[in-house]
């Protein structure tokens, strides 16, 4: 199961590891929350590419399935609440609890929390949901035992843990829940809780994520509970309110930024979602760039109004290339990062800043800027209109996989669709070699497909002796497998390999691969 790496600081220069066979979109991913009931995919191809992590609803199994089919390396997590219970189920029976409500309701009524009446009790804002006893063992096994099970049989890459709260504020008085009538009791639960969840999942190879609810108020406490888990969402990043200009935090933009990185320092995975309207994009700017700030290639951000829309903007398709330092401050408050070929900044402050650039740069909105103006919390991505400090960016260079050096049990085939008429077919392990001249790369991109047969042939692809990629190819038809590179200009030993031949009577497992593309 892939793992989340951590970006490795070498002398001045970031080298970043994306997850294996992730669209190299850049430092920062994106993350889709989709649970809300009129939440579409105009376009499941389009949003499989966007997006490196979609949450969805235990019974949008289907949505799960064509987004996956549509990029098989995307990371899909079923919702599932950690902190309460209700008795509603979806029509098809799933439930968005991890433990259900009837078991509870009939045989155990300890897995109840109680309020110092004695009494059941439900969240202030959502009626319906019953506040459940985190700190209670059978409880927590049980919510392990269920998700595990449904994360199984259904495929998902993980679970979305939602309500992992260091405190019951948000949601009733915290000196009436009788049990835990303060923070730190509540919190000491839902550690207990994590602690007991998060390694069982994960020793099964699924990713356990936590919504940890005002993380940025309990900041000690949800960086302790990382350790349990694969990543967090802050699901309040920079501005909460639903709307152009409202909601705001600049108080919390340290913590918050202070949340990306340990996150990165512990090698996993941040989710972060900014709210305003769907076209906000002085927000999108500002939360994108926060993330880029702070990214060692593990972050993922998302500006919605609402978890039914998706948004984009023009920011995210820019091609900044990697990070050549850490981000420092000035002495005004701004905050900047230089990128291979841009260049980020952002004002946290409450007061306008005009910043020089240091160089010509467009992008945000700005045209040939050395200079620019920023209200206050705002950010700007740029895009550096000399392609110095990097050498210019070459064309892709492309290898046939039919020109390669192939091994036994490889073959080359006609199909009408590949390029240049023709394919590489494995049909046993073995490793086609090349060699290629390219200029500076940081990616590389393998066409491949699989004959299926009791699963999915894997795709493996070492450069200069390092495995870059491992990829399972469950697509039928021609598909880019996208992973990371770091190499300077030259010739560059390429090997593409197939791993897991498997055979039976009716069918046998083959991979094929049309062509292989290095990327500046
Ligand atoms: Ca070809």
């Amino acid at each position: 199961m892939m793992r989340p790496r951590r970006a490795l600081l070498l002398a001045a220069t970031f080298v970043v590891a994306l997850p294996c066979g992730a669209q190299a979109a850049g430092i920062v991913g994106h993350v889709r929350m989709a649970t809300f009931t009129a939440a579409t995919f105009p376009d499941y191809s389009q949003s499989a590419t966007r997006h490196q992590y979609v949450i969805l609803h235990a019974w949008q199994q289907d949505r799960m399935r064509a987004l996956k089919a549509a990029n098989p390396s995307i990371k899909v997590l079923v919702y599932k609440n950690l902190a309460f219970s209700t008795p509603s189920l979806s029509s098809s029976g799933y439930a968005s609890t991890g433990v259900r409500f009837a078991e509870a309701d009939v045989d155990h009524p300890d897995w109840f929390l109680l309020n110092t009446s004695g009494q059941r009790f439900t969240s202030w804002s959502y009626n319906w949901l019953w506040a459940m006893d985190v700190g209670n063992a059978g409880y927590q096994q049980r919510w392990a035992d269920d998700v595990l099970a449904e994360l199984r049989s259904q495929g998902w890459d993980g679970v979305f843990i939602d309500d992992v709260n260091p405190t019951m504020r948000y949601h009733y008085t915290v000196t009436d829940v009788a049990r835990y009538p303060s923070d730190p009791a509540y919190s000491a639960a839902t550690r207990s809780a994590l602690a007991k969840i998060g390694p069982q999942v994960r020793a099964a190879g699924k990713l356990a994520i936590a919504n940890i609810g005002d993380w940025k108020a309990y900041y000690a406490t949800g960086v302790d509970w990382l350790q349990f888990l694969d990543g967090a969402m802050e699901e309040m990043f920079l501005k909460y309110g639903n709307t152009t200009g409202d909601g705001y935090m600049p108080g919390y933009w340290p913590t918050q930024l202070a949340e990306i990185k340990e996150t990165e320092r512990q090698g996993k995975v941040f989710l972060a979602i900014t709210h305003s309207d769907l076209t906000d994009v002085q927000a999108a700017r500002y939360g994108y760039a926060t993330m880029l700030l702070g990214s060692g290639g593990g972050a993922q951000f998302a500006l919605a109004h609402d978890y039914a829309n998706e948004t984009w903007f023009p920011e995210y398709d820019y091609a900044l290339g990697q990070p050549t330092a850490a981000e420092s401050a000035d002495a005004s408050g701004v905050h900047r990062r230089p990128f291979e070929r841009g260049l980020v900044v952002v004002n946290p402050t409450t007061v306008s800043k005009t910043v020089s650039l240091g160089a010509s740069y467009s992008g945000s909105g700005l045209t040939n800027a050395t200079s620019a103006v920023l209200p206050p919390t705002s950010g700007l991505i740029l895009v550096a209109d000399s392609p110095a400090p990097a050498p210019a960016p070459a064309a892709p260079s492309v290898l046939e996989a039919e020109a390669m050096s192939l091994p036994a049990g490889a073959s080359v085939v006609s199909e009408a669709s590949a390029s240049g008429g023709k394919a590489v077919k494995y049909a046993a392990a073995g490793a086609a070699s090349a060699s290629q001249i390219t200029s500076a790369s940081h990616r590389i991109v393998i066409r491949a497909r699989g004959d299926q047969c009791r699963g999915a042939p894997v795709l493996a692809v070492h450069v200069n002796g390092r495995q870059v990629m491992s990829s399972q190819v469950a697509a039928k038809s021609w598909t880019d497998y996208t992973g990371a590179i770091d190499v300077a200009a030259g010739s560059q030993a390429v090997s593409v390999s197939f791993t897991n031949p498997y055979e039976q009577k009716s069918c046998s497992r083959a991979l094929r691969v049309d062509k292989v593309t290095v990327l500046p």
